[in-house]
């Protein structure tokens, strides 16, 4: 099986790619798109992804955009560890759980937000810095609420991660990047120090990738 990631080190949404990839076991090779230097927007990769984001992941020729529909896909090729459980109610409630980074959260604060902020509002370095911040927290915000509702035992759906963990530990990467107080999120911190114990999670962090900039 090859397979290709093209990805970069901040991203959050190649993270969770990572972390899926990891859990199954499945050797990949990452290919760098520096988004910080606009390099989703040249030619070749701006026709690999149409949406010029990483990642874009290829199996065996094929490609597939949106990190959830990479990590769903990859718990159908190949099932075991599964990434979603099998009962029908958790795997929405997983879904529900990944969705308010990948959906609601993450989105406020990819580069091409940052950058329009500073374009159309002449936000500034500080005020764009602020935006992220409130954003990034919000985030965890909602994840300390879920979880203080329906404790993580360890994980969120129980004995295994799931996509809920991948994605509550990407949206604590973004927490880092803004160097937010975890504080007031003692239930994401808990659920989070499990997920970095595994090197699936801990080998996949952005701190820790080739081109890593503090
Ligand atoms: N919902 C997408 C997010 C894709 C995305 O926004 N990726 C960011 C990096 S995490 C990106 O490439 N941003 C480039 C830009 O904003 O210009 C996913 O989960 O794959």
């Amino acid at each position: 099986m090859t397979i290709q990631l093209y990805g970069f080190w901040r991203s959050n949404a190649a993270f969770r790619v990572r972390v899926a990839l990891a859990l199954k076991q499945l050797p990949f090779d990452e290919i760098e798109v520096d988004i910080l230097s606009g390099r989703q927007f040249d030619a070749d990769y701006a026709e690999l992804n149409a949406e010029h984001v990483v990642p874009t992941f290829v199996h065996e020729g094929h490609r597939i955009f949106q990190s959830l529909a990479i990590m769903e896909y990859l718990d159908e090729i190949k099932p075991e560890p599964r990434l979603l459980p099998a009962d029908v109610k958790e795997r929405a409630y997983a879904r529900s759980l990944a969705l308010v980074s990948v959906a609601d959260a993450h989105p406020l604060v990819v580069p091409r937000v940052r950058k329009y902020l500073g374009a159309a509002f002449g936000a500034d370095a500080a005020a764009i810095e602020s935006w992220c911040r409130h954003w990034a927290a919000e985030g965890l915000a909602t994840y300390e609420r879920l979880l203080s509702r329906r404790p993580a035992a360890p994980f969120a759906l129980g004995d295994e991660p799931t996509i809920a963990d991948i994605c509550i530990a990407g949206q604590v990467i973004a927490g880092a990047l803004y160097q937010l107080d975890m504080t007031p999120f003692p239930n994401v911190a808990m659920l989070t120090k499990h997920c970095f114990e595994l090197p699936a999670f801990a080998d996949a962090h952005p701190f820790r990738q080739p081109g890593y900039k503090a």
